[in-house]
């Protein structure tokens, strides 16, 4: 049986005057591009090509909303993180993550998903602070974890906390082995209750 049964892509919006109506929740997922987030979210909502996974990172510039259920959402938000990503582009990523932080008023949370090998990086401050300044709760994903052994994946965590201080929550997660996905979908229903 399908825990979502209406999940639905509903549109892409490149600028803040296409997003769709500011009622009901939404809860957000952000990562650096090819960090994973496209399966993780299709993982969580057991739909295998929901949010399209690609292997060519950074092309999409576009916040992509799904229809979770009847009030609630999520958002796929757009991620990059190659140094090669032109300046124009970081420009019009700032405005439209400003434009969706700055006055979405359904936002209950946001998944930032980071690959457990490479985690917290300046993107993922970026998010941090965005979430931040709007009192937004976030929780991380650290994906990839089947490609860490027990112990490395492990301490990835540990670090990862302490990074993080009393900002996000964090996991393990491994949208390839199915790890972590039934406490990753505890905090988002967490998350979509908030209200
Ligand atoms: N081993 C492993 N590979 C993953 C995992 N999640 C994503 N990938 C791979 O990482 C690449 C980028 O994934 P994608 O979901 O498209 O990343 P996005 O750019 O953040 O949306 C793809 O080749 C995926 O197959 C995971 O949990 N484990
Ligand atoms: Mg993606």
């Amino acid at each position: 049986m399908s825990l979502y049964p209406d999940v639905h892509f509903i549109k892409s919006a490149p600028r803040p005057a296409d997003f769709v109506a500011d009622d009901g929740v939404e809860v957000a997922f952000a990562g650096r591009s090819n960090a994973g987030k496209s399966s993780a979210l299709n993982l969580l909502v057991q739909r295998r090509a929901l949010a399209r996974t690609s292997k060519t990172p950074g092309r999409t510039q576009m916040i992509n909303f799904f229809h979770l259920r009847e009030g609630a959402r999520l958002v796929d938000l757009p991620g990059y993180g190659y140094a090669r990503v032109p300046d124009r582009v970081k420009r019009q990523w700032h405005d439209l993550m400003g434009g969706y932080f700055d006055r979405r008023g359904s936002l209950s949370g946001l998944f930032l998903i980071m690959d457990c090998r490479h985690p917290m990086t300046r993107f993922d401050e970026q998010m941090l602070a965005l979430a931040s300044a709007v009192q937004c709760p976030v929780h991380v994903l650290l994906t990839k974890a089947d490609k860490l052994s027990r112990g490395k994946a492990a301490s990835a965590l540990l670090g990862v906390r302490k990074e993080l201080g009393g900002r996000a929550s964090a996991q393990l997660f491994s949208a390839t082995k199915g790890t972590g996905a039934d406490e990753a979908r505890d905090c988002l229903e967490q998350m979509l209750d908030s209200e």
